[in-house]
């Protein structure tokens, strides 16, 4: 009976299943409208038909779901049923299902489901992979995956939002972000989950978003990165945060602002005490292209090594950043307390775009002291960078690191490259 099917010459089975109901139809409606209509009658029914493939085109869409129709392809069942109830004749269902439309959807009918992704509301999948190579005095020299993430995020109406964000590199998945938002306007979102913390400029720029591969050592030792005292969260927290930007009259986005009540214990975990961390961070923007902010923290944080203790941990930070055609600067000077030790540190950096939109040259000034009462301790790090954004998917970054610090006697070079590649 399919033996004399068409061939698929039809661009318009080429897509999703939407678009080849809607197409489908349509097509065959104009396609044989040329032909037929010799006779008045002939033409009638012929409308009938078509008006009967469109109703059963559209039945069949809707029965795609549950399987009620085994045993033969449900359009064929829905045109025995025509006929079983009288509706049709048995000649007219012959003709009905010679219509190519009515063949196609048959055709389609009995095709293995494929998995599909659906959801209720659009979602946008997005994400990136870094690929490193990293050669120094101090490590052997290696290739690795540094980031493969994958984010969703999506809008549910009534002014909710969601992102989700997991990180696939390294020897276990971790969920990075589990967002839920909630915007009331432009000066006031709510925000509930995991998510990163309102601290710090360079801890809020995405990792495929960075100018050079690494942040600096300050934001690394005191935003909730690799050398804080509560271990790599990256630089987020579980709990809720108020934000918003405000703008006295006619200029865009003057003031932004966030504030939230955290765990203080990082991400995928619980509180293990009853303190809340309170995070805050203001940003001033008095002019196109440049901004001046400031961000607190205030919390507690317990060691597992010491589980009865409560020891203070508090930052507070200073930055700015401007950007005049194709030179950029940026600052920051963060200082912060841990239980009885005072730390500070900063960077400044400078890049400029060489060829606009292509090839960038950078560099940064970065020093950190891990305890300000000590003498001879700090660090300090030079980097010259070079990025080339190949294309919006493609990202290639050279760093040269040169260690330095007054005391320090592991003073070594280190040369890296990444490869992001994102959607
Ligand atoms: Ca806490
Ligand atoms: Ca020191």
């Amino acid at each position: 009976m399919k033996a004399a099917a068409p061939p698929h010459t039809d661009l318009g089975t080429i897509g999703t299943d939407r678009e080849q109901t809607a197409r489908g139809p349509w097509g065959s409606l104009r396609y044989r409208s040329r032909p037929v209509a010799r006779t008045p009658r002939t033409g009638r029914r012929t409308d009938i038909r078509r008006i009967l493939a469109l109703i059963l085109l559209f039945l069949a869409a809707l029965s795609a779901a549950p399987p009620v129709l085994v045993a033969a392809s449900e359009t064929d069942a829905l045109i025995q049923l025509l006929v079983d109830k009288g509706l049709i004749t048995v000649e007219e269902a012959a003709a009905l299902r010679s219509e190519p439309a009515v063949q196609k959807q048959e055709e389609k009918d009995l095709r293995p489901k494929e998995f599909q992704l659906t959801a209720g509301k659009a979602l946008k999948l997005s994400g990136y992979t870094q690929a490193r190579y990293r050669q120094a005095d101090t490590i052997k020299d290696t290739f690795d995956v540094r980031r493969a993430r994958l984010s969703l995020r999506g809008d549910l109406g009534s002014g909710f939002d969601y992102r989700l964000q997991a990180d696939f590199a390294g020897s276990s998945a971790k969920l990075l972000d589990a967002a839920l938002g909630w915007r009331y306007s432009e000066g006031l979102k709510v925000t509930a989950g995991q998510f990163k913390i309102p601290f710090s400029q360079e801890n809020l720029q995405s990792s495929n978003k960075m100018e050079l591969i690494n942040r600096s050592l300050v934001v690394g030792a005191l935003v909730a990165r690799g050398l804080d005292v509560i271990g790599e969260q990256n630089g987020r927290d579980v709990g809720i945060m108020a934000g918003g930007t405000w703008s006295p009259g006619s200029r865009p986005s003057l003031v932004e602002y966030a504030a939230g009540v955290f765990n203080g214990s990082g991400i995928n975990r619980t509180d293990p005490n009853d303190q809340k961390d309170l995070v805050g961070r203001l940003v001033v923007k008095p002019r196109s292209g440049l901004s001046v902010g400031l961000s607190c923290y205030e919390g507690r944080y317990i060691l597992a090594s010491a589980p009865d203790k409560r020891d203070i941990r508090r930052r507070l930070g200073a930055e700015f950043a401007y950007q005049a055609g194709p030179f950029l600067a940026r600052g920051e000077y963060i200082k912060g307390q841990d239980a009885e030790i005072r730390k500070d540190g900063w960077y400044l950096l400078g890049g400029w775009m060489a060829v606009p939109g292509k090839f960038q040259l950078l560099y940064r000034y970065d020093a950190y002291d891990p305890d300000r009462d000590l003498d001879g301790n700090g660090s300090r790090l030079d980097t010259i960078g070079f990025a080339w954004y190949i294309n919006k998917w493609v990202f290639l970054q050279v760093n040269y690191d040169r260690a330095g610090g007054r005391l320090e006697k592991t003073s070594s070079d280190a040369y890296i490259g990444q490869l992001t590649l994102q959607f």
